[in-house]
């Protein structure tokens, strides 16, 4: 199958749209969350697209919920397109295998960054300040040097494409109030320990992932915490592989990297309109997320 860059689905109205995922409005607080074939490198959509990417990504995301679904409740409702409603048969050739039926959250505005190593922006402002959000750390610490600890990193949503801005849980106090904070913090931190166990086990680092969390009310009419986006991709998460973890420097991507060198070969000035990719680019890179995909879930074949 060819890759998916775009979707449409008639008369649904898509809420919202980011670099790689499309989400679409439905009935009784519902969502329709796709996830395409795009890839972004250097911050630019790339003109071609990799086969499968959006199928494994949500499959991962879907080994994942399972996996956590005793530590968090998550708003996934079902990803088997036969069972979503019956106006999107037409559409099912977009959805089968890269699209979740979700319980509409109300989603805190705060990207709950888990670091267990000191990469990206986290060691940027720990080479800068010595501290990340507000975390003051042991002096020393090489790039990708493992903390002692794992640490919450919130990061503020920046929605007019820039970068999220690192904010101090002091920062996130005010936004959510304190029990919430702590609530956040702490659901982080024990995904984190669960999931970069299981990535161990598996010769993966999970040197840092993200989490987006929303309140649903319950029938009790409670509120709730509820995991929702995608989880644990490597769209949303650093993995490394252990056997050539190196610290005192950057690690190669393990998703992106054959993207990235040949951006960087052909001097691409990293401004619109972002080139398109060698087949064999494309090739290599589907692999990379096939890998990770079999890796960590086991399996070797995708759902349809
Ligand atoms: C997540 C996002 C985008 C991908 C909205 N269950 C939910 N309830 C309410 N809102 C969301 C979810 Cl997942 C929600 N996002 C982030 C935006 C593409 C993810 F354009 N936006």
């Amino acid at each position: 199958m060819p890759a998916l860059l775009s979707t449409n689905l008639g008369s649904l109205r898509r809420t919202a749209q980011g670099k790689v995922r499309d989400i679409y409005a439905l009935p009784d607080d519902r969502l329709l969350f796709i996830a395409t074939d795009r890839i972004s490198a250097f911050d630019h959509v790339l003109a071609t697209g990799i086969p499968d990417k959006g199928r494994i990504l949500t499959q991962l995301s879907l080994f994942w919920f399972d996996y956590l679904r005793d530590l968090v409740p998550n708003h996934l409702l079902t990803a088997q397109a036969d069972l979503y409603p019956p106006r999107l048969r037409e559409f099912e050739h977009q959805l089968e295998g890269r699209s979740m039926l979700v319980r509409r959250a109300t989603m805190f505005p705060i990207e709950c960054v888990v670091r267990g190593y000191v990469s990206g922006s986290g060691w940027k402002d720990y080479r800068d300040t010595g501290a990340i959000c507000g975390i003051r750390l042991p002096a020393g610490l090489r790039e990708s040097d493992q903390l002692p600890e794992p640490i919450f990193t919130p990061a503020a949503k920046i929605h007019t494409g820039g970068h999220d801005e690192n904010i101090s849980f002091d920062v996130v106090v005010e936004q959510v109030g304190g029990p919430t904070a702590e609530q956040l913090r702490a659901l982080t931190l024990r995904i984190y320990a669960r999931a970069s166990a299981h990535a161990a086990t598996k010769g993966l680092i999970l040197a840092d992932t993200k989490f987006e969390f929303g309140a649903v009310t319950t029938d009790a009419d409670d509120p709730e915490t509820i995991l929702a986006d995608e989880v644990l991709t490597p769209d949303s998460s650093r993995y490394w592989p252990a056997a050539t973890y190196k610290p005192g420097g950057a690690q190669p991507s393990f998703d992106k990297q054959f993207v990235r060198d040949y951006l960087e070969g052909i001097s691409w000035n990293k401004q619109a309109p972002a080139p398109p990719l060698p087949d064999a680019v494309v090739e290599q890179t589907r692999a990379k997320y096939m890998d990770a995909f079999h890796l960590l879930t086991g399996r070797t074949s995708l759902n349809t």
